[in-house]
């Protein structure tokens, strides 16, 4: 079935805004009349939900190595892809995930260090040709994310309990992905008031799909 809908994503370090953005990004939609379709990753459907709570929280889950981390990853993608994803693009809608594979080729790829090529293969295979129409990476410094995080006081899970030397590979990682992809990623400096990033990001996605605020 030809695919009318949209899909937006949002890329970017823990705590750099997504879910605000997200959140405004819907509402805007909304007063539009649009009904998007939010989903976060990993995560989103049953399945991948079982597998978000292995990834982030089960003591289970604590000696994961790097590539069966990287196989659950693209096992939940699979699963959303199929089940959600595609269908509400088929009908028409808009959809907005909290992460997709850049997240996999940034944190397994370059924070773990699993070849390129072998994170890229898997990464195909997950998403079966589903790639994003635009993604947003919100780009923060570590010191204003951990501030931010330590706000909203909340508990720190399996991967943010890592090292300095891997969110900065994180940070690195992202960066050089928006380098080589300029069509597809817009990156945002996430650091400015949460409005000002709406009204970049609103305007980013009219110059792509001029009906979705009309
Ligand atoms: N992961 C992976 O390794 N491989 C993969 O393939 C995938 C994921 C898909 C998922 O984490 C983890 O899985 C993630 C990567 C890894 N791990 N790490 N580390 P998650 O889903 O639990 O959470 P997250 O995606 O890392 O981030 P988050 O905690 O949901 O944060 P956020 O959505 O980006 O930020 P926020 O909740 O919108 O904002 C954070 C706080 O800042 C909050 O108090 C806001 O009110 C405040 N805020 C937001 N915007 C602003 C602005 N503009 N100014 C000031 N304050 C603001």
């Amino acid at each position: 079935m030809p695919r009318t809908g949209f899909f937006i994503t949002f890329e970017g370090s823990e705590g750099c805004g997504k879910s605000t953005q997200i959140s405004l990004l819907a509402a805007s939609l909304r007063a539009a009349g649009r009904d998007p379709l939010l989903i976060r990753e990993p995560g989103g459907t049953p399945a991948g939900e079982s597998i978000r709570h292995l990834l982030q929280h089960a003591p289970e889950g604590e000696n994961l190595v790097p590539e069966a981390e990287l196989l659950l990853f693209a096992a939940s993608r699979a699963q959303l892809v199929r089940e959600k994803i595609l269908p509400a693009l088929e009908a028409g809608r808009v959809v907005i995930s909290d992460r997709f594979f850049d997240s996999t080729t940034v944190y397994q790829g370059v924070a773990r260090r699993i070849p390129a090529d072998q994170t890229a293969r898997i990464n195909t295979f997950a998403i079966g040709g589903c790639l994003p129409d635009v993604t947003f990476l919100l780009d923060l410094d570590r010191k204003t994310s951990l501030e931010r995080m330590h706000a909203g006081k909340r508990s720190l899970d399996r991967i943010e309990r890592e090292s300095e030397e891997f969110f900065d590979a994180v940070r690195a990682g992202y960066l050089k992905l928006a380098l080589e992809n300029p069509a597809r990623i817009v990156l945002i400096d996430a650091s400015r008031p949460a409005d000002a990033l709406a009204k970049e990001i609103q305007s980013a996605i009219s110059q792509r799909n001029a009906t979705l605020f009309s």
